[in-house]
């Protein structure tokens, strides 16, 4: 992390503690990378107003969107550690520390959207939820993020074979680098504020990421080609960390669950109108959309599984998740 945002966190937080102690309340300080009006940030800011509703003003939830605590990776151990409260990010920044995570970025795992949902909203997802807490988090709820997509500055992907040695942009994740391994292409994990950057420069050829991401960060006007090879539907988390979970009551815990259930309700209806805004936008833009036959795509990622999907605790889950209908 560097000085500025060292700073800049200081800064942030220096005004939520003195706003708590001005209001005798607690401020849930919770971090985002998304710009204002991105459907996870509009989700926990729906989330704190039903918390503040229940708890009659004790509690609050503050966010800190824009990336302005730091890169995803980096506040994920702020959150750990108690620095920041709260936290909504996507799934692949964990699966290294919480291996679990990873069942849900398996490539072309999940049939559609609503396989997905219903294995993040049963017992499947209170379990992989549950894998959060011994490392110093408590899973909350898990996001819709859409389908993952590839997007390239010149040369278009139209097969497997196009990916060869093409430098693609991944989330800090071993499973993300090996599914980029596994395509045939260079995977050069980065944060998601360095990309614009760097497929401008040519530092990457590539990166992938759902429509709204995609508009939001303005890669498109860099990376003129989308690829729909819709290879993950990996969700997003919302996390609270144990820290400052153990502080609230239990009374203020149930709330505090109950109103992120609810905001998933909300956050949903938010992703469907946004995907479809953002698609629109950068078509109009001038992205040149592809489609491709999806079956080269998912017989790459054979090796993928052979890696990951080893020990029987993981095998175990993935037949569930393919059992769920
Ligand atoms: C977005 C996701 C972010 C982040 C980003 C990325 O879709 O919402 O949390 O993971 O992708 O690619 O880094």
């Amino acid at each position: 992390m560097n000085t500025p945002r060292i700073l800049g966190l200081a800064a942030a937080l220096a005004l939520s503690c003195s706003v708590a102690t001005a209001s005798a309340q607690t401020v849930l300080r919770s971090a985002d990378i998304h710009p204002d009006g991105y459907p996870t940030v509009e989700a926990v800011i729906y989330m704190g107003k039903l918390v503040k509703e229940r708890t009659n003003g004790r509690l609050d939830v503050q966010v800190f969107n824009n990336a302005s605590l730091g890169s995803e990776k980096d506040t994920i151990e702020q959150t750990r550690f108690g620095v920041i409260d709260m936290n909504r990010v996507n799934t692949a920044p964990f699966n290294n520390l919480v291996p679990q995570t990873q069942v849900l970025g398996l490539p072309f795992l999940f049939r559609s959207v609503d396989h997905m949902h219903k294995v993040v909203d049963g017992p499947i997802g209170d379990e992989i939820l549950a894998a959060f807490e011994p490392h110093g988090l408590v899973g909350l709820a898990f996001y819709d993020s859409g389908a993952r997509s590839f997007y390239t500055t010149k040369k278009p992907v139209k097969s497997v074979a196009d990916l060869k040695g093409m430098k693609i942009r991944v989330q800090q994740s071993d499973l993300w680098i090996a599914m980029m391994k596994a395509f045939g292409a260079n995977a050069t994990p980065m944060p998601f504020g360095e990309v614009y950057s760097s497929l401008e420069t040519g530092v990457v050829d590539g990166a992938e990421n759902n429509w709204p991401s995609y508009e939001s960060s303005r890669h498109f006007e860099v990376a003129k080609n989308y690829t729909l090879t819709e290879h993950s539907l990996a969700p997003e988390a919302l996390v609270i960390s144990k820290v400052s979970w153990d502080k609230l009551s239990p009374e203020d815990q149930k709330i505090v669950r109950q109103a992120a259930k609810e905001s998933v309700v909300k956050m949903r209806e938010l992703w469907l109108a946004r995907e479809k805004a953002s698609e629109e936008k950068v078509r109009n833009a001038g992205v040149k959309v592809f489609t491709v036959d999806k079956t080269p795509f998912i017989e790459a990622m054979k090796p993928v599984y052979d890696s990951f999907v080893t020990d029987p605790k993981m095998k175990d889950l993935v037949t569930r998740i393919q059992a769920v209908q």
